[in-house]
C-alpha cells in the first residue's frame, strides 16, 4: 500500500468515497487535505448509507486514524453533526484528529457565498453555498480564524469581535443584509470549540510520526482536478487544490513522502455547477445516465450534468497529478446503452486539439471529437474479475487506458464494497 494520494480526475463526484473506503482498509492513517463541507462522500457498508462531508470515510474502520488536515476549511457545526451521527450509529470517533491550522468557516462566510452568487447573476459560479470560497479568501487575506484560535477563548473573543464588525460592513453595504451580532457568533463558536477540543492536534507532526513508523497513509482528495483553483476550469472551480500536489501543502508533508497517485474517474462524465462541459449530453441519454447513475449532489442534492467520457480531460488529469493508475467507477451505469461515445480530442475553430486548453474561453469553444464503440447490453453488476466482464466492456476499458496512457487498477460496478474488480 505505502503512501497513496487518491484524487478525482474529473469535476468531482467520481466515486472517490468508495475507492478511499476500499483503500482505507490497508491504511493506518487517512488524511483529508483540502476543501470543506462542499465535499460529499457517500459510502455504503452492509446496506447502511453514510454521508460524510468532512470526516474521511476511513472512520468506518476502527483502527484507522483519520486526520482533517491543515489545508481544509472546517464548518464546526457540520463537523459536530457528523460526529454525532457516527456516535448514534455506534461508530467511534476516537481516531479522529483535526488540524489546528485548518481555517474555520464562519456564519458570514456562508452569508457572503450565498449573497455574492446572487449578485453575480449570469456570472455566478454555481457554488455549493457552503461558504468555502469566502473562508479561503479570508485565509489569503489573512483575516481568517483558524482552529488554533478557536481553542483560545480570549483570543477568539478579541479576534471575532473585530472580524464580525469588519464583515458586517460588507454584509450591510454590499449585500444589503442585516448585520450579525458579534456576541452571538462568539458564544456559538466558543461552544463549538469545546466540542472539538479533544480532537485538535498538530496534524503535520502526527503524520510525520506515522511516516517514521512506516505506517501506510492515504491522502484523500475532495472535488476533482478540473475544479482545482490553479489548474481547473477557472473561474468555475473551487477555492482549494484538489490535485495530488495539494496533498503536500494541505497535509504538511514533503513530495518525497508520496509513493503513488491514484486517479478516480467515472466511466462517463458529470459536473455540478456552472462552466463549460464539452461532452455534456442534453438529450435522453444524458437523462438516462443521470437517472441510472443517481447523479445528484451529496451535499446540495443538485442534479449533476451528465455526458460522455472525455479522454482529453483524462490525459490532463494524468499529467497534472502524475497519475500512476486509474480507478474507473460506475461502469455498470453504461450497461444498457446501445452505443457509447468517447471524446478522443477536441475541435477548436476547425483544428484538432489533443490537449486540454488552459484558456477557459477557448475551452468553452471546444467541440468533442468522438469515437463510437459498441455497448454490451448486459448487467456487469456481478462481475468480480476482468474475465467476468462482457468483451465490449473490457474493450471499452482498454480503449480508455490506451487513450490516457495509464493502467486501470480498479473497476467499480456499484456502490457497495463488493461490487469491485481489483486488477492484479
Ligand atoms: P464551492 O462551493 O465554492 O466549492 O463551489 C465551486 C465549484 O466547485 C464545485 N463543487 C463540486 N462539484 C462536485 N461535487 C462537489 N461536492 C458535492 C458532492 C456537490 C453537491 O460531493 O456531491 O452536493 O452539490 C463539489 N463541491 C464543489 C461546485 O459545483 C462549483 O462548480
Ligand atoms: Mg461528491
Amino acid at each position: 500500500m505505502a503512501n497513496v494520494v487518491v484524487i478525482g480526475a474529473q469535476w468531482g463526484d467520481e466515486g472517490k468515497g468508495k475507492i478511499t473506503d476500499l483503500l482505507s482498509k490497508s491504511a493506518d492513517v487517512v488524511v483529508r487535505y483540502q476543501g470543506g463541507v462542499n465535499a460529499g462522500h457517500t459510502v455504503v457498508v452492509q446496506g447502511q448509507t453514510f454521508k460524510l462531508h468532512l470526516i474521511p470515510s476511513g472512520i468506518l474502520y476502527p483502527d484507522t486514524a483519520c486526520i482533517i488536515g491543515g489545508g481544509t476549511v472546517i464548518d464546526p457545526k457540520v463537523l459536530i453533526g457528523e460526529i454525532d451521527q457516527l456516535h448514534q450509529l455506534n461508530i467511534s470517533t476516537e481516531q479522529l484528529m483535526i488540524s489546528e491550522t485548518a481555517h474555520v468557516t464562519m456564519p458570514y462566510h456562508r452569508l457572503i457565498d450565498q449573497a455574492s452568487e446572487e449578485k453575480r447573476g449570469e456570472h455566478k459560479i454555481g457554488t455549493t453555498k457552503r461558504g468555502i470560497g469566502p473562508t479561503y479568501s479570508d485565509k489569503s487575506e489573512r483575516t481568517g480564524i483558524r482552529i488554533i484560535d478557536l481553542m483560545q477563548p480570549d483570543i477568539l473573543r478579541k479576534q471575532l469581535q473585530w472580524t464580525v464588525e469588519y464583515k458586517n460592513a460588507i454584509i450591510e453595504k454590499l449585500y444589503d443584509l442585516p448585520p450579525l451580532d458579534p456576541k452571538e457568533v462568539i458564544e456559538q463558536y466558543l461552544a463549538y470549540a469545546e466540542r472539538l477540543r479533544p480532537y485538535v492536534v498538530d496534524s503535520s507532526l502526527k503524520i510525520y510520526e506515522a511516516i517514521k513508523k512506516r505506517h501506510n497513509i492515504l491522502f484523500e482528495g475532495a472535488q476533482g482536478t478540473l475544479l482545482d483553483l490553479d489548474h481547473g476550469t477557472y473561474p468555475y472551480v473551487t477555492s482549494s487544490n484538489p490535485i495530488a500536489g495539494g496533498a503536500c501543502v494541505g497535509a504538511g508533508v514533503g513530495p518525497t513522502v508520496i509513493d503513488r497517485v491514484i486517479g478516480v474517474a467515472k466511466a462517463y462524465t458529470t459536473r455540478v455547477g456552472e462552466g463549460p462541459f464539452p461532452t455534456e449530453l442534453k438529450d435522453e441519454i444524458g437523462q438516462e445516465l443521470g437517472a441510472v447513475g443517481a447523479e445528484f449532489g451529496t451535499t446540495t442534492g443538485r442534479p449533476r450534468r451528465c455526458g460522455w467520457f472525455d479522454s482529453v480531460i483524462g490525459r490532463y488529469a494524468v499529467r497534472i497529478n502524475g497519475l500512476d493508475c486509474l480507478a474507473i467507477t460506475k461502469l455498470d451505469v453504461l450497461d444498457n446503452i446501445d452505443e457509447i461515445k468517447v471524446c478522443v480530442a477536441y475541435e477548436i475553430d476547425g483544428q484538432r486539439c489533443e490537449n486540454f486548453p488552459t484558456n477557459a474561453r477557448i475551452f468553452a469553444k471546444c467541440k468533442p471529437i468522438y469515437e463510437t464503440v459498441p455497448g454490451w447490453k448486459q448487467s456487469t453488476a456481478e462481475c468480480r474479475t476482468l474475465e467476468d466482464l462482457p468483451k465490449a466492456a473490457l474493450d471499452y476499458l482498454k480503449f480508455l487506458a490506451e487513450l490516457m496512457d495509464v493502467p486501470i487498477a480498479i473497476v467499480s460496478l456499484g456502490a457497495s464494497r463488493d461490487c469491485t474488480i481489483i486488477v492484479e
